[in-house]
């Protein structure tokens, strides 16, 4: 294997950066540059100079890990050197000349997952963690790369193979087989495998969300204060805002945490019967996002009528069994007698549950708020102990797992051979192992790992 290289840190102005060597040559490439090489020993970091054919380069801190002991499993030196990037870049390009090659993103991960330091499940923690914008997110990650989700699969395997040496104890001695009990029996262990699947692929319902955040948009006639209810949302003047109606042409997009929870929302043109042909293609764009997001929210004022415009476009959202919240905005302006024969009509056309707010006086959004987090999420979110996936890889292995016990169990109530239904138990198992990342193809984990950044 080739002794790779890449910087780990980030390439800005900083106090530090790191440049990282895992290979076989490591060691000796450092030995060319560092003037205090002799003092180098595993797990141990040496200050001193790094020098290049006689000329001084910087002052640096070379750590040493010796294979096995080592993120990768292979012999890791990192320099540690001063923050900057034309220094970085320098040091990086006479490691390159002294025999190292370029990483590409992920390799260092690769080689630790091909060479038993982690599995593919953890691997793919530590992108997650990397990437995670918010607490949630982290902390799911962490108990990934922690092996959480590892302990779960392995439990679920041994589970499987039990499973399987009962259904396989029939195929050896069928001259004491009792196969009306035996078929019960592995009927019930099937479903009981079957239900504790299902548990954990149920989890990504709301571990997507967590991962990539809620898809919202807002919709709703001009001037209701749909720009307003984004900005106040971001918590800055993202979108212009006028009393003019049409004021939204085109689709603003921002993200913006609600607690510990990423909104990807969408602000779109005021829905109306327009002439003006810019306008027109913005209010086409805002009613084909309606298809694109997991939650529309619908903003109607408190001082208006409810117009069939509006009551078309609810039922059309509802048709469409997207998640919906209907809000009432503007309610500063409240007059009882309007907003009576208002609220009364919304009920006529069975808009119940309704939230109203006013942005105007910041009131009814912490509500808002809380309703968005309850319809995607069961519990309060900081106190889930079960294993979480994230993983849209994992939850289609989970599912192919899951189809091929249900096949299993057909095949016990059909009277099957039992060498059918074992295959069937051993494909289950098999797509359960490659989560954690065996029988998995190369093209698979080159797939996962170019998805890393450079350097780790
Ligand atoms: N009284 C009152 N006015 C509001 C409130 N929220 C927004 N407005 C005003 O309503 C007008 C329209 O607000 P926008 O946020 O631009 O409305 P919009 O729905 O994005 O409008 P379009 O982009 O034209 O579709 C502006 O004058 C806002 O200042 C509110 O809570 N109370
Ligand atoms: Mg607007």
């Amino acid at each position: 294997m080739s002794t790779i290289t890449a910087i780990g840190t980030s390439l800005g102005t900083s106090g530090i950066n790191i440049i990282r060597l895992s290979g076989e040559n490591s060691l000796n490439i450092i030995k060319n540059l560092f003037n205090n090489y002799s003092k180098l020993s595993p797990n141990s970091i040496i200050y001193g100079k790094l020098i290049d054919n006689g000329s001084f380069v910087d002052n640096v801190l070379i750590s040493y890990f010796k294979a096995p002991n080592s993120f990768t499993g292979e012999d890791i030196c990192e320099i540690n050197c001063h923050g900057g990037s034309y220094i970085t870049k320098e040091i990086l390009n006479l490691v390159v000349r002294n025999g190292a090659e370029i990483a590409t993103p992920g390799e260092f991960s690769k080689r630790a997952f091909l060479n038993g330091k982690m599995d593919l499940s953890e691997a793919e923690g530590i992108i997650d963690l990397i990437n995670a914008k918010t607490k949630t997110e982290a902390r799911i990650a962490i108990e990934q790369l922690d092996g959480q989700l590892f302990k779960k699969i392995v439990s679920l395997r041994e589970k499987l193979i039990e499973i399987l040496a009962q259904v396989e104890v029939s195929i050896d001695y069928p001259e004491y087989d009792n196969v009306e009990v035996d078929n019960i029996h592995v009927l019930n262990l099937l479903e009981l495998e079957i239900f504790e699947i299902t548990k954990l692929l149920d989890s990504y319902e709301e571990g997507k969300y967590i991962k990539n955040g809620i898809n919202v948009a807002i919709l709703g006639r001009p001037n209701v204060g749909k720009s307003s209810l984004l900005n106040n949302l971001a918590k800055y003047e993202r979108v212009i805002v006028t009393d003019i109606a049409g004021t939204t042409r085109d689709i603003v997009e921002e993200t913006v945490n609600i607690g510990d929870i990423i909104l990807n929302i969408s602000d779109t043109a005021g829905i109306r019967d327009t002439e003006d042909i810019i306008e027109k293609i913005g209010v086409s764009k805002s009613i084909k996002k309606i298809d694109e997001v997991d939650l529309v929210i619908y903003i109607l004022n408190a001082d208006d009528n409810l117009s069939k415009e509006d009551i078309d476009m609810i039922s059309k959202i509802k048709n469409k069994g997207i998640k919906y919240i209907v809000v009432i905005n503007k309610m500063d302006k409240y007059i009882k007698s309007i907003f009576d024969t208002f609220t009364l009509k919304l009920s006529e056309n069975n808009i119940n549950d309704t939230i109203n707010i006013s942005v105007y006086e910041n009131k009814g959004i912490d509500e808002l708020k809380r309703k968005i987090i309850s319809m995607f999420f069961d519990d309060n979110l900081n106190s889930v102990n079960e294993v979480m996936i994230v993983n849209e890889r994992h939850k289609k292995l989970l599912e192919k797992s899951i189809e091929y016990l249900k096949n299993a169990k057909k095949d016990v109530i059909n009277d099957m051979p039992v060498d059918i239904i074992s295959i069937q138990i051993k494909e289950s198992a098999k797509k359960l192992g490659e989560i954690i990342g065996n029988d998995v193809s190369q093209d698979i984990v080159d797939k996962i790992f170019t998805k890393f950044c450079l350097g780790k």
